[in-house]
């Protein structure tokens, strides 16, 4: 079968933090895998986190009402998008498998990771009212979040503190990722990393699995969600 390209979307400031050891594990295992493996190093580039005009050269449509789904669809047709977010369209069309790989910010991604969403996925190139969910144009595309949080898994279940990690994750993995058409992986989680090192003799992904090669998606809405506690 063709090489595989994965695209690996990475939030992370620090080079010695175990989102970077988790990343560097990641190409390693997937490049070892045969993968073509393409890497959007976020803060490293400084990665553009607003949805503004600046992200359309030349004349917007209605500067009065400026609405930026619309008017970056006719740019994207037009080809004046902005280069970063031309280069990412790039990426993205030829990943088969999308990892993003960042820590957990208040039950999401790092602004900077919802900056790429917000940005990246533009009317007309990612989804459409007609091309969505099911029927979504990333459809033959996989997705999976990677990330570590601050708490620990008892905290994330259905009667923890948090509540259930299947409800903080509906947003991004359905409202986002399905929703784009992609087919979600079920998220890899390092619970509370500060407690375990990145050296440790299992390598940096403690003996968790590894990258996603053939996983069956999850479905939307996952059936196990709202069972709980039936009965
Ligand atoms: N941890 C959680 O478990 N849930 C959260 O909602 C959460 N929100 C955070 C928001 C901010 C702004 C920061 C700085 C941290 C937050 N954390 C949260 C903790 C981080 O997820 C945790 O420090 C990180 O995953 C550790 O990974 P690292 O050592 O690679 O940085």
């Amino acid at each position: 079968s063709a090489t595989k390209t994965v695209l690996l979307v990475y939030a992370h400031q620090s080079a010695g933090s175990f989102n970077a050891a988790v990343k560097t594990a990641a190409v390693d295992e997937l490049k070892k895998q045969g993968c073509r493996v393409l890497v959007s190093d976020l803060y490293e580039v400084k990665f553009k986190a607003t949805a503004t005009e600046d992200d359309i050269t030349g004349a917007v449509k209605n500067p009065e009402h400026f609405c930026y789904g619309n008017e970056t669809m006719l740019a994207w047709q037009e080809a004046r998008l902005a280069s970063d977010i031309v280069d990412e369209h790039k990426k993205l069309k030829e990943a088969d498998l999308v990892i993003f790989q960042f820590p957990m910010y208040w039950f999401s991604v790092p602004a900077i990771m919802k900056g790429w969403m917000d940005r990246v996925l533009t009317l007309g190139f990612a989804y459409t009212l007609e091309k969505r969910y099911s029927e979504g144009i990333f459809r033959d595309k996989k997705a999976m979040l990677s990330f570590t949080t601050g708490s620990h898994e008892t905290m994330f279940s259905s009667n923890g503190i948090n509540g259930d990690m299947n409800v903080t994750l509906w947003p991004i993995q359905n409202g986002v990722l399905n929703y784009c058409g992609f087919q979600v992986l079920a998220p890899q989680i390092f619970w509370a990393p500060t407690h375990l090192s990145p050296e440790a003799p299992a390598g940096p992904l403690g003996g968790r699995r590894p990258p996603p090669s053939n996983e069956a998606p999850l479905a939307f809405p996952p059936a196990d969600i709202f069972d709980k506690g039936k009965g």
